[in-house]
């Protein structure tokens, strides 16, 4: 099997190298051909939302358990799920996951515990005293039955109103509790199980604006005041309305320096593409840039069962195919495409990227190649930029174009030898016509030399 597969990504190279003795392969299979394995790599996780119902289709269960190391239940933790009743817990679709995860090795990320939606009627009936004593008791009865098998929980989704007011929205824990219930939450959760992280989780927070501001200022306070919360979600439901935010990065970093970790909880990015590519390599590469940024997770395995399914924002589009987003997202994590099959011997490389200078309308950047394990050579790196940006010039490399004028692949000048963990780099500018964004680099192929 594992030759087979050797054998036809080598065939085109082969035909034209035969009798040299040298074989050039399109990177190699490794631990960093995986998101998961390449997200490891990083110190992260790559996880994914998925829906217990989906379990039993082949396809849907092979991707996930070959690609991502981390599950959110899409639907089978909200409390409409999990006590519909009052006090009468019903965990068997989220036990589902839970124990499909473990038995893999995979994370689990608890999503979630207190939100205005997906609530059943009874709670809204509640008056004041009741209502916090149902809320501490979901809280804790839930955190129980899964202690020790959940490494982060979103214990309060959604707590602010969007736009320009930076309010709390109303609910009926806000309506009638006040305040108070997100400190009130975050409290008994840590009583609940001490070993899980506590999230707040939000959207429309992905970048500075009126309610990051007003969220900044919540976590600010609680670790001012000891109220227990270890991590921030960013869900980061991206599409051309409502683009990845040129401070996303900045934005990661200032709720990092608060002291919480940030995550990246519910990612999808409409869209096709080296477009959607370019949007997925920068999100990928903002987290990796932030120390404290611990992990990120896609809404879905696959389009067909997005919640968007129609702007078909996620990495596996419906027939389980990887998408140009899923090459430059597992590009951006440093892991190699390619291999399809574990543990091959050829030439690996690696890409990083660096903006060196800016300019009101350009910008320059860097791509370091160092090569894996072995010696390289004809290293082949793609730069995906997003329209209408365009590159003006480059060096220390020879350019070819593809017929969008946005995606630019770069070999060599000569014959690209590199020793094992060497590195070289080459340069380009991007005239930015108005789009800030950084470039997708990746991914990046070599031969053996
Ligand atoms: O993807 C979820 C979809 O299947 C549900 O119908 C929907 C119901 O509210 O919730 C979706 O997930 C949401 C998540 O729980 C919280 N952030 C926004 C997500 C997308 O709506």
């Amino acid at each position: 099997m594992r030759g087979h597969v050797r054998k036809a990504l080598v065939l085109g190279a082969a035909t034209v190298l035969a009798g040299t003795g040298v074989v050039a392969i399109a990177g190699t299979a490794n631990a960093a051909s995986t998101l998961g394995g390449a997200a490891a790599g990083k110190g992260r996780y790559f996880g994914t939302a998925v829906a217990a119902n989906h379990l039993g289709e082949a396809a849907y269960a092979s991707t996930l358990n070959t690609e991502f190391n981390s599950v959110t239940p899409e639907n089978e933790m909200k409390w409409d799920a999990l006590e519909g009743t009052r006090n009468s817990f019903t965990f068997g679709s989220a036990d589902q996951i839970v124990s499909h995860a473990q038995g893999r090795g995979m994370k689990v990320r608890g999503h979630t515990l207190v939100w205005h939606s997906q609530l059943p009627g009874w709670v809204g009936g509640l008056a004041a005293t009741d209502l916090r004593s149902a809320m501490n008791n979901h809280i804790t009865k839930v955190m129980q039955h899964y202690q020790g098998k959940i490494h982060s929980w979103d214990v309060v989704n959604e707590a602010f109103q969007d736009g320009s007011s930076g309010a709390r929205r109303s609910s009926p824990f806000q309506d009638k509790l006040g305040n108070g219930f997100i400190e009130e939450a975050f409290r008994t959760a840590r009583a609940a199980d001490s070993g899980a992280k506590l999230c707040y989780n939000d959207y429309n927070t992905d970048g500075v604006n009126a309610k990051s501001n007003a969220v900044y200022n919540m976590v600010k306070d609680f670790k001012q005041r000891g109220v227990p919360i270890d991590c921030v979600g960013f869900q980061s439901h991206f599409n051309s309305a409502s683009p990845v935010p040129a401070d996303y990065q900045q934005n990661l970093q200032r709720f990092a320096d608060l002291g919480v970790d940030v995550q990246i909880t519910e990612l999808d990015i409409e869209g096709s593409g080296s477009t959607q590519a370019a949007a997925y390599s920068n999100v990928v590469r903002a987290c990796l840039a932030v120390t404290r940024c611990t992990g990120i997770t896609v809404w879905g395995v696959t389009d067909k069962y997005s919640w968007r399914s129609s702007g078909t924002p996620l990495l596996f589009d419906g027939n389980y195919n990887k998408k140009p987003a899923y090459d430059a997202v597992l590009s951006a994590l440093g892991g190699t495409s390619g291999g399809g099959g574990g543990g091959g011997t050829g030439a690996t490389c690696s890409v990083s990227y660096a903006k060196t200078d800016t300019w009101s309308d350009r910008y320059n950047g860097r791509v370091t190649v160092t090569a894996g394990s072995s010696a390289i050579s004809s290293w082949s790196v793609n730069v995906t930029l997003t329209s209408p940006q365009k590159i003006s010039s480059t060096w220390n490399g020879s350019p070819t174009w593809d017929s969008s004028g946005n995606v630019m692949t770069m070999k060599p000048n000569g014959n690209g030898n590199l020793s094992a963990g060497a590195s070289t780099s080459f340069g380009f500018t991007v005239m930015t016509n108005g789009s800030p964004a950084a470039p997708a680099i990746g991914p990046c192929t070599a031969s053996a030399s």
